[in-house]
């Protein structure tokens, strides 16, 4: 992250040319993106990927968005007195040299309200935000539930 792109009087120009893309600048590099297969009628669906930072600052990312979704959460699942739960993150911080990973069981993009059904092969447009405004556009493939394992469980503890 360059500090120009704080410059307010220069968001004008950059959305003209291109949006400020974070894998551009050599920071942040999504990998082993994935949605495991869901029911036709499941209210949300989980995500996976991990990301790595290239870059030498923290990569603080506040949003993520789908146009295949109503919304798009970070979520991180736990196990309290034996009880699993999910419990939403408003932001989640990937250091420099270092990656983070969404994975069953841990944290995960829970992607709220599909617009279509989805099925093995096909793809999920996600856009990750910081919290300076760049975005990473991810592409997850969905993938058979059996594939991952516990892959599906993230989704079954979700209180509307
Ligand atoms: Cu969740």
């Amino acid at each position: 992250m360059k500090r120009y792109l704080n410059g307010l009087f220069i968001l004008p120009v950059l959305l003209l040319t291109a949006p400020m893309a974070l894998a551009a600048e050599g920071g942040l590099v999504a990998r082993d993106a994935w949605v495991p297969e869901a029911p036709p009628v499941a209210p949300v669906m989980a995500g996976y990927v991990v990301l790595e930072n290239h870059g030498a600052k923290p990569v603080v990312l506040v949003n993520a968005r789908s146009p295949q979704f109503d919304k798009v959460q970070f979520h991180r699942s736990v196990e309290k007195d034996g009880m699993a739960k999910m419990i939403r993150q408003k932001q989640v911080t990937v250091a420099p040299g270092k990656s983070f990973t969404f994975a069953p069981g841990g944290y995960h993009l829970m992607l709220m309200g599909p617009k279509s059904t989805f099925s093995a092969g096909q793809h999920v447009k996600v856009t990750f935000q910081t919290q300076h405004g760049e975005t990473l556009p991810v592409d997850f493939e969905i993938k058979k539930r059996d594939m991952g394992g516990m892959g599906g469980m993230d989704g079954m503890h979700h209180h509307h």
